[in-house]
Order: structure tokens, then sequence, then C-alpha cells
């Protein structure tokens, strides 16, 4: 049998780009490293002449994106000698800090809003030991909290405004790039604090820069209409959106995100909940492929943006997926159409089950 050398998580297949040294003692979980899948059916099915390939985050350890960063950022904070990190947030942050602080054997503080995050996350970060602080707010007033209390407590901040995060985020398109052989036309994603689309321009700039490839995508980022300060152009005080995930107002990485978006020819868009729910059916339905809410508001905005001609036949499109289906079984299980059949325990009884359905 070929020896094929252990995958131990993006710092170790990173290094030479991320900043840590031979002395640093990294703390991973195997994260990174996920598939970049080509959709068959859902452009069959719409008629698209293009590449679209979703890279589906949610087969990261804690089922987002968010363990990309977070390696780094609870990597370096132990390696400053903290023992304690804290972050606010909508849930899969909170979900990542819980599992590495545990690998790391320091404390987490998490700050969530309270009833406003999906279940999947919730007991991750309790499992996980992580001390969680409900907040009767939403999440930039947990933001605003945490910025506040880690003047006044040894605790260091994991959220993305830690600029360890973006610099392990910036790994996805390094995969992207090894793969496709080149950078996508375009690069579809979702926008919450706008961390992932600066860590994910961070990314293709550096190979970009280093002369390995001799492109960059044109970055599209989408937010949920209810919680769209990017569309709006200014921040938004009360964000409403089914896609939890998402519900920011205040983006923290504002400023980054309209550099970006100009650099690289980009734009911002917004999808209703409806959009981002019937986008996240498809994928399951079509493509055999769970996502939650937050993830399917870049197919949904890329079908939109396909069909206005905005992103023209002939692309090469990447999608970020940025977290499991099942973080979110509630959501799920509401909007299925699929109606739950129980009969006795009988073949005849379950004989015409499946022949009524034939
Ligand atoms: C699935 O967990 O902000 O634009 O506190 O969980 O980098 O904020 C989550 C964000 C997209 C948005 N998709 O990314 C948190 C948090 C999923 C997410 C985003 C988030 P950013």
């Amino acid at each position: 049998m070929p020896f094929r050398p252990r995958y131990t998580g993006l710092i170790e297949r990173y290094r030479s780009r991320l900043p840590v040294t031979d002395d640093t003692k990294i703390v991973s979980i195997g994260e990174g490293n996920t598939p970049l899948i080509q959709l068959n059916n859902i452009p069959k099915l719409l008629k698209y002449k293009a590449d679209i390939y979703v890279k589906y985050e949610g087969l990261n350890p804690t089922g987002s994106f968010k363990d990309r960063g977070m390696t780094m950022a609870v990597t370096k904070a132990v390696e400053d000698g903290s023992s304690a990190i804290i972050c606010a947030s909508t849930g899969n942050t909170s979900a990542a800090a819980a599992a590495y602080a545990a690998r790391a054997g320091i404390k987490a503080f998490v700050l969530i809003p309270d009833g406003k995050i999906a279940m999947g996350k919730l007991a991750q970060a309790l499992m996980h030991g992580a001390i969680v602080i409900q907040i009767k707010g939403n999440f930039d007033d947990g933001m605003a909290l945490v910025k506040q209390v880690s003047k006044e407590a040894p605790v260091t901040i994991v959220n993305s405004i830690n600029p360890f995060r973006l610099q392990g985020q910036k790994t996805a398109s390094f995969e992207i790039i090894e793969e496709l052989g080149c950078a996508p036309d375009y690069h579809c994603i979702p926008v919450g604090n706008a961390g992932n689309i600066s860590a994910h321009w961070m990314g293709y700039d550096e190979y970009y820069s280093d002369g390995i490839v001799k492109s960059r995508p044109v970055m599209v980022g989408y937010q949920a209409s209810g919680a769209a300060p990017f569309l709006r152009g200014h921040m938004v005080d009360d964000p409403e959106t089914i896609a939890t995930a998402i519900r920011i107002g205040h983006p923290q990485s504002w400023d980054m995100a309209w550099k970006l978006q100009k650099e690289s020819g980009g734009w911002f868009d917004e999808c209703s909940d409806d959009e981002i729910l019937a986008a996240q059916k498809l994928l399951t339905e079509k493509e055999g492929i769970f996502c939650e809410p937050a993830s399917a508001i870049s197919v949904a905005g890329l079908m939109r943006d396909i069909n206005s001609g905005k992103i023209p036949e002939g692309s090469k499109i990447v999608c970020t997926l940025t977290g499991h289906g099942l973080k979110d079984p509630d959501t799920a299980i509401k909007q299925s159409s699929t109606p739950l059949i129980t009969v006795d325990a009988a073949l005849d009884a379950v004989k015409l089950a499946i022949l009524d359905k034939i």
C-alpha cells in the first residue's frame, strides 16, 4: 500500500504562508482540505452553461469554515501565553472557539444572542465545555461587549477582528486554486461580518502577487435582505433573517470588504429568506449537499446573477458553503416537503407505502 502522510491541518500544510515558527505548538483538529464539489444537476436543471463548484466548508471538524480561523487564533493565543479566549457569536464561531479551546486545554467564553442560535451550534458550545453567556441582545451587542470586557479581563478575542483568524481563513482560496489549477472567474460567498470574504480575497491576492496564478476572481458577497448593511450603505440596528448565522447588522470588516469589492470588480447583493431556503432545498434535493441556510445564500444569489446575465455563461464559479446543514435541524425539518410516513411494522404496510410512491 503506498504511504500517504496523514493530513494534520491547514497550519502544517501552509506553514510557510502563515505567521508561525518552527517552535509554534499547533492546535489543530484536522481542519481545512475540504472538498470542492462540482454541481451536476442544478446547472442542468436551470440550463446554465457554467462550471459551478461548491467549497463544502461544512465538512470542517466543527462543521463550518470558522475552524480555519480558529486553529490559527487559538494556536497564537496559546503561544502568547493566554489561558482564556472570548467571542461573540451567531453560533459557529462559538462552536469552533469551544472546540479549539478544549483541544488546547484553555477556557472559552462565548456570548450568544439569547434564543437566536441554531440548536446544533448551542449543543457544540455546551458539549465542548465553553462558558456560554446568553445575552438579551443580538450579535452586534455581544461584539461591542466583548471588545469592552477584553480590556478589563485577561481574555483573548477570537472574533475575526483577531488578525490571525483571517490568516487561517485565507487558506480556503489556496485550496481552491490548487484544485482548479487557476483562480475561478467568480467567487460567491455569504457575508455577515465580512471577515470570510476579506480572508478569501487575501488568499487569492497572495497567490496572484506571488505569480502562482494570473488572475483573481470577481468577489460577490450576498447578504440576507433583513440584515444587509452593505446594500443599505450603512449599519443596520435590528438585523433579522432566518439565516441566523448572518443575522449581523454591524459588520466588523466593513472597510476591508468595500476595498476588495472595488479591487475585484465585484458587488454585494441581497436575497430574501424565501430565496435562501429554496436554494438550501435545491442543494439537498438535487445535489445531495446539505448546508445551513446562511451558506445557501451563495447559491441563491448566484442563480439570480446568472439569470440576469450579471454572471455570464461559460464562467468558472465557486460558491462557499460555509456551514453544515446539521447545524440547524429545526429550520430544515420545518421546511422539508417530504412527508413522514408512519405505518405498522408489517410487510404489507411497508410494501403498500413503497408501491404508493414509486
Ligand atoms: C455559516 O459565528 O459571525 O462574513 O459569530 O456562520 O465572515 O461573518 C458567523 C458567520 C457565513 C458569515 N456563513 O461570515 C459567528 C458568525 C456562516 C456563518 C457567515 C457566518 P463572515
